[in-house]
């Protein structure tokens, strides 16, 4: 059975049942969960909202850092017309790992927090009833999970996780829940390439389906007018005159595919694509051949009480932001986002680095800063992550490249954040992710890597596999900052020189200063807005002095939740904007030079 992870949507043979709303929980201390068949439905609980995370609804320290399995049972009536169709159950995502009983019975395990996973249930299904939905998850953290960490254990026996990352290690079920009925014969996957020739374009494409009957594909513009037409599974439509998918300036057609049997309709279903193409040429990236520079930032998901949980309103409100900054893209750091973000920034004509969750690969006691700090822990040395973290990316990798691949906002996929590339040990395993990402994406697009701070270039051993170069770099933060800003500002230059020589475009995915909104001094002191703001000025003169930056994405969009710690004052505060997303100074200075600066920047 072909896994059907397109988006769920509605359509003339397709029906979605939302589950999305309150669900049971139950936190599984004692472990007892499988023992005592919880699978067939909870006996002690609350009442919790889906999607979000579980951790910062309650009043007490070990719910908000439990680790270990927690439970959710929902009910869902299946109406019996939808016998006689297929029907799976399907995850946004669960984070991180899940098992998926229905009626008692398992269909599906997942490992990942952060892609969809869905499940066949017809064989279990009882129609025109309800139907017990149970999911077991786990948070736990390991060298081979996306994102690695690990597990303590303190003397009162609790668990405790220790990120090599710093997000907060947000669980629970993140993203919508959906019941999707579609024909036994049924489309299961679409892929578009873009070509331009002149005033028109040419979309090649391939639909997979579960049949043998003719698939038909009639592409509509912005007015609801047919522009194009095609027949069957792999052909091309050329589309005259066409209107380009162009960055902040996007253009959208329809694309409505069918399965027909002559004039009988079996399937049904449509995406909104932009026609766009993505390449990189010397020391420039170009959109529909033309070099684009980018602003913007690098994002988590993650806002009060609902963790990482996904919301249309604070998804709504982020981009607003964006947009008044003068921000054309943005990084999924530090995992693939929800699918409703990469519709948006399709219709607002965002530039998406689209990143894995491969973050934390650092053999670090402590937490990033160790990594960060040079702490030589060499997490490629440990045969663990070639037996086991590589396979787990490389599925990871298939599955966000297939999800992904049709949004024209995704131009460049983002590989690994902050790995150790300063070993050899790292180059076979990068060399295995960055031809599977190539072979995967029928768009080629530009692959790239976030590359922290010790591993400079001469020292990296990675960074000739990348298209783009992408710098995580905090002169004048973590190195020389305050008074020494001054020296930031030559260190930071010397090493760019160095970078320049490479002959790839680089875009510097990280820089920043944690501030403490409101808090002022003149002179400046670390922390305060004043200081965000010098610091900021010396970054802009570094960017603007060397050719080859044709990006720039500030960390952070707004103040985050991380574990807590010495180095964290209740989450990072990188922010431009707060955790309730309001302005700080530096986002009044950023306005103003983005606005300033051209798309074809530096061209
Ligand atoms: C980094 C990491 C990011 C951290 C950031 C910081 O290099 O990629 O996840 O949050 O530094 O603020 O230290």
């Amino acid at each position: 059975m072909a896994n059907k992870l397109l988006y769920p949507r509605f359509s003339p043979t397709r029906r979605i049942i939302n589950m999305d709303g309150m669900w049971k929980f139950s936190f599984d201390y004692d472990d007892k969960g499988d023992t005592e068949n919880w699978k067939d439905g909870l006996k002690d609980y609350c009442l919790i909202p889906v999607p979000a995370s579980f951790n910062d609804f309650f009043t007490d320290k070990d719910s908000r850092e439990y680790i270990g399995n927690v439970w959710y049972e929902n009910e869902v009536f299946v109406p019996k017309e939808l016998s006689g169709t297929d029907l799976d159950i399907r995850f946004g995502s669960a984070t991180h790992d899940a098992i998926v009983y229905v009626n008692g019975v398992e269909i599906t395990s997942h490992k990942g927090g952060f892609l969809p996973f869905n499940a066949h249930i017809n064989d279990v299904v009882r129609y025109d009833s309800f139907n017990k939905v149970v999911v077991k998850i786990n948070n736990e953290l390991s060298l081979e999970s996306l994102p690695c960490g690990q597990i303590i254990s303190l003397s009162n026996g609790k668990k405790m996780a220790k990120p090599y990352f710093d997000f907060f290690n947000y669980a629970g079920i993140h993203r919508s829940v959906n019941l999707v009925s579609t024909p036994k014969e049924s489309i299961v996957d679409f892929t578009v390439n873009h070509i331009l020739n002149g005033n028109d374009a040419t979309v090649e494409y391939i639909v997979e389906t579960t049949g043998e009957n003719e698939v038909y594909i009639t592409v509509y513009d912005e007015d609801g007018h047919a522009v194009a037409r095609s027949q069957g599974k792999k052909s091309a439509i050329v589309i005259k005159g066409a209107k380009l998918w162009n960055v902040l300036d996007a253009y959208l057609y329809k694309f409505i595919i069918q399965i027909k049997d002559k004039d009988l309709l079996i399937d049904e279903y449509q995406e909104e694509i932009g026609i766009r193409t993505v390449e990189v040429k010397g020391t420039r990236l170009y959109i529909n051949n033309k070099p684009v520079y980018l602003k913007g930032y690098g994002k988590h998901e993650d806002s009060e009480v609902l963790g990482r949980g996904f919301n249309p309103a604070m998804m709504k409100r982020d981009f607003e932001l964006m947009k008044w900054s003068g921000a054309n893209s943005f990084r999924t750091s530090h995992y693939p986002y929800v699918e409703e973000v990469y519709q948006m920034a399709d219709r607002e004509g965002f530039v998406v680095i689209d990143e894995t969750p491969a973050v934390g690969m650092w053999i670090s006691t402590q937490n990033f800063l160790s990594a960060s700090k040079g702490v030589k822990e060499k997490y490629f040395d440990n045969p663990i992550a070639h037996e086991k973290t590589k396979p787990y990316h490389m599925q990871v990798i298939r599955d966000y490249i297939n999800r992904d691949k049709n949004h024209a906002c995704v131009c460049i996929w983002s590989l690994f954040n902050e790995p150790d590339t300063t070993t050899e040990s790292a180059v076979s395993y990068f060399e295995d992710i960055f031809e599977l990402a190539h072979e995967l994406d029928i768009q080629k697009r530009p692959r790239t890597f976030a590359n922290v701070m010790v591993a400079r270039a001469g020292v990296c051993t990675c960074s000739h596999l990348c298209d783009i170069i992408s710098l995580n770099r905090y002169f004048g933060w973590y190195v020389n900052g305050g008074y020494e800003l001054v020296d930031a500002k030559k260190g930071f230059m010397e090493e760019m020189a160095d970078w320049s020589k490479m002959n790839k475009p680089v875009i510097m995915t990280e820089y920043g200063a944690d501030t403490y909104a409101g808090e002022h001094k003149l002179p400046s002191v670390m922390w305060s807005e004043d200081y965000q703001i010098e610091y900021l000025n010396i970054q802009h003169e570094v960017f603007d002095s060397y050719d080859c930056v044709i990006g720039e994405q500030i960390w952070n969009f707004a103040d985050f939740q991380t574990t807590e710690g010495i180095m964290r004052v209740n989450g990072n505060k990188k922010g431009v904007f707060t955790r309730n997303r309001q302005p700080k100074a530096a986002a009044y200075l950023l306005k103003e030079r983005w606005e300033s600066l051209p798309l074809d920047y530096k061209s």
